[in-house]
């Protein structure tokens, strides 16, 4: 059963969070929330781990006890111990939990206080103002809870791009296994690969159109059938995700795909370009009166219009429709460009695995190298180094790369930009790196021009390389903190610094608009995983649609280039 481990890491996250509400032993709430971040950092499914009869206690993070609940969870998919727990504890609880500036103490504490158990008392405490009277509250506190309740009643669910590519290819799969279907493709956002998706978009060819959506509807996953027709049926998966299946003709494939990849202000300018030939372009092909002018592949459509054609990642109505007229399109940035990656952790601070396993994963991933960038001591909860400790990791760096003749493992560090902009690290020890990566991890509420001050004042170090996930945004979870983002690029431009697309699938950050603004004022990026175990180290390809969708080239990357190529780049002198 296809359980996607996102879902099966939410599980375990809302059983953490209720256990702390709880007062639980603090070992049992960090191992699921370790076993949490395990699951969220797995490029495979543990799930079809489980069926090829992998062992999952072998995973860091995970031991017998925990493979052994994921393996009930993907059974059943459901979490017994949740429910029993939850039988004692309203589950809303941890919703409440999960509002920034609240977490589990406090929430025991509102609970105890006040007896509010569902957000709807907790809105109606704030806005009695009777919130503030309960200790470690204030009016700021109300007002914050106010207004994150009023923008969460505004939004409607949208999936992060790496989960639902987690419930997408177990379903094309499964729908490519049919012997009656003969094309099947994920149009829509997916194909366009935007950072979150609404819902899913299938396009399927069949030489057998009436099992098709039997098939479809059959499918494990379901948890409703919201239509089903003869040409086109809509699912809800378990995860709550709708996916829209439309079986199409083989002669107006390209024309279904281009239609339904959107995005929707694209297709507008495409149509308008047809019509301004008096030709008529839908969704089953280029139509001149009743004759057919192209249809059968999106190359065909576009070529017809007079355009070149368009990566979907480019379909967003952004200027790419004139640039497919000029022949000034992009040759965008490809997964294969990148030679190495250049932010990621060990053991020695909050990753999974040790040095060793990180160099030998990169290099049989084909990289030419990879930085490990630990955290610097102020990450105390994350067990950043001090200089000793870094000391001892640079020497186990040299050691290693003695055995490379192929790869290296660059010396890097994640330094952390205190609050007033100073780096958290000896100066004369990071002279010692041949990279350092800059990053912000506290005092995320400064009035943006402090914190804009903040990070300039970081990258004023010459020893500063690389902003790391300069936004600090969380998708679906934490808004970036207030920034003048232009000042920023325009200083790292100035002192020759540069800044990231972290590719961890819940911070994609910068995102795709704040890349493009880098492009457009001349600003390199490297494109890093964040990666916190071996397995992380595949993410890279997560930064990379987004880089695709702000038409960055390899030569925007700054990790395209060989390390002796690099090492000049980032010389600030
Ligand atoms: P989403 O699902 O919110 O992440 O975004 P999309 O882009 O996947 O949007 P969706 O699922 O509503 O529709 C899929 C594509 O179908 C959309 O990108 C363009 C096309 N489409 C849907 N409705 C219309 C329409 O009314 N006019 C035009 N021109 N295209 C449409
Ligand atoms: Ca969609
Ligand atoms: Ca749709
Ligand atoms: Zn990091």
């Amino acid at each position: 059963m296809p359980v996607a481990n996102t879902e099966i890491a939410e599980l375990f996250e809302r059983y953490a969070t209720l256990l702390e509400i709880d007062g639980a032993n603090p070992f049992r709430v960090r191992a699921y929330r370790n076993a949490a971040r395990t699951l969220e950092n797995l490029p495979q499914s543990a799930v079809s781990m489980l069926e090829a009869g992998e062992d999952l206690s072998e995973l860091s993070g995970i031991g017998e006890d925990l493979a052994d609940k994921i393996g009930a969870i993907a059974r059943s998919g459901r979490f017994d111990e949740l429910e029993e727990l939850q039988d004692d504890l309203p589950a809303s609880l941890a919703e409440i939990a999960a509002l920034p500036g609240i977490g589990p103490k406090r929430v025991a504490r509102l609970y105890e206080a006040l007896g509010v158990e569902r957000l709807d008392e907790l809105e109606k405490a704030a806005k009695d103002e009777r919130l503030r009277k309960v200790e470690g509250f204030g009016a700021r506190t109300e007002q914050k809870i106010l207004d994150e309740i009023a923008r969460r009643a505004g939004r409607q669910k949208r999936y992060r791009l790496a989960s639902a590519e987690q419930m997408a290819a177990p379903l094309l799969a499964y729908l490519r296994d049919h012997p009656g279907i003969k094309e099947a493709e994920i149009a829509g956002s997916y194909r366009r690969r935007k950072e979150t998706v609404g819902d899913l978009d299938i396009l399927v060819t069949a030489a057998r159109d009436a099992e098709v959506m039997e098939h479809f509807v059959a499918y494990d996953d379901v948890e409703a059938v919201i239509a089903k027709g003869s040409t086109r049926s809509t699912i809800r998966l378990r995860s709550g995700l709708e996916v829209d299946l439309r079986l199409v003709p083989a002669v107006g494939w390209g024309a279904a795909l281009h239609y339904f990849t959107g995005a929707k202000a694209h297709n507008v300018q495409t149509r308008q370009i047809a019509a301004a030939k008096h030709w008529k372009l839908n969704e089953y092909g280029l139509f001149d009166g009743d004759e057919r002018i192209a249809g059968k592949t999106e190359e065909e459509v576009y070529q017809a219009l007079g355009l070149a054609y368009v990566e979907p990642e480019l379909r967003e109505d952004r200027g790419e429709i004139e640039a497919a007229r000029d022949g000034k399109l992009p040759e965008l940035v490809t997964v294969e460009d990148l030679k190495g990656d250049l932010h990621c952790h060990t053991r020695a601070s909050d990753g999974r695995d040790d040095l060793e396993t990180m160099a030998r994963t990169a290099r049989e991933r084909g990289h030419a190298y990879l930085a490990i960038s630990d955290h610097s001591q102020h990450m105390r909860l994350a067990g950043g180094l001090s200089a000793k400790r870094l000391r001892e990791q640079l020497r186990a760096i040299d050691e290693l790369n003695r055995g490379f003749d192929d790869f290296r493992l660059l010396k890097a560090l994640e330094v952390d930009i205190l609050e007033d902009g100073r780096l958290d690290m000896d100066p004369d020890v990071l002279n010692e790196l041949d990279l350092r990566i800059c990053s912000i991890h506290d005092a995320l509420d400064l009035p943006g021009d402090k914190q804009t001050e903040r990070l300039i004042k970081a990258m004023d170090d010459p020893r500063c390389n690389v902003v790391a996930h300069p936004t600090g945004r969380l998708i679906n979870k934490r808004d970036p903190y207030r920034l003048d983002l232009e000042r920023v690029m325009e200083a790292a431009l100035e002192r020759g610094c540069f800044l990231e697309i972290n590719a961890q699938p819940q911070r994609l950050d910068l995102n795709d608009r704040h890349a493009r603004m880098a492009k457009e004022m001349g600003l390199k990026l490297a494109i890093s995983t964040d990666a916190h175990s071996a397995s992380g180290l595949a993410f890279l390809r997560f930064g990379i649609d987004q880089a695709r969708r702000a038409r960055l080239e390899p030569d925007d990357v700054l990790n395209t280039r060989s390390w002796p190529d690099l090492q000049k780049l980032l010389c600030r002198n």
